[in-house]
């Protein structure tokens, strides 16, 4: 995908910030720091577009990037950050389950699980709740180039088999740091996007 324009749009700290522009929206969940703000900026073939951290737990707002004026990529908050205390975790997880449940146009959810590891309790949950929503899903493993290429495969197939994912559900691997896996990503986000998935 040929990026002409790609820029932050707004910070939603909630329900009356959200756009009323209706684009469909490609939106990112996954751990805290799983890479999900670097993979906008990634996909945007930006730096700092997205703000990315070392400390996991900072992105507390949904944030909009439209790109060309067509979508909107969505980085939304983290789940599973153990610093979080308590309570504001349980807000967080509401917060994000009816932007999920609610939002009329989402187009792909794109679930980040870290290519290193097995996936944990909360990204089964959540996994298993995102695919009850029918709506276009698709796995993505970050940090790929911290594996080896040969072993790879081993762990995306470890990732399918520890959600459970049913075969149709397509799963892909990325990295921010090297923008492998950026083509397969655009080109999945356009198959979606013209129905023919
Ligand atoms: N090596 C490597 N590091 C990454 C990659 N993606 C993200 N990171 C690092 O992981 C940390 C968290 O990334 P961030 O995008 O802020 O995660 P978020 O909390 O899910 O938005 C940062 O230190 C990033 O530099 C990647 O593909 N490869
Ligand atoms: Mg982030």
């Amino acid at each position: 995908m040929k990026i002409i324009s790609a820029k932050c749009t707004i910070s939603a700290v909630g329900p009356n910030q959200y756009p009323d522009t209706v684009y469909p929206e490609i939106v990112m969940v996954g751990r805290s720091n799983v890479g999900k703000s670097s993979l906008i900026n990634s996909l945007c073939a930006r730096r700092m577009l997205a703000r990315t951290s070392g400390r996991p737990g900072k992105t507390q707002t949904v944030n909009y990037f439209a790109i060309n004026e067509q979508i909107y990529l969505v980085d939304l908050p983290g789940y599973g950050y153990a610093e979080t205390s308590k309570g504001k975790h349980r807000k967080w997880g509401e917060f994000i389950t009816n932007y999920l449940q609610d939002r009329d146009r989402l187009a792909l959810i794109v679930h980040l699980i870290d290519l290193r590891h097995e996936p944990m309790k909360n990204d089964k949950n959540a996994s298993k709740w995102l695919m009850g929503l029918n709506i276009p899903y698709v796995i993505v493993g970050t940090k790929a180039d911290k594996i080896s290429r040969g072993k790879r495969p081993s762990h995306i197939a470890a990732i399918r088999k520890g959600l459970m994912l049913p075969a149709h559900v397509p799963s892909l691997i990325y990295s921010s740091e090297t923008g492998e896996g950026r083509d397969e990503l655009w080109h999945h986000v356009r198959s979606v996007l013209s129905g023919q998935e």
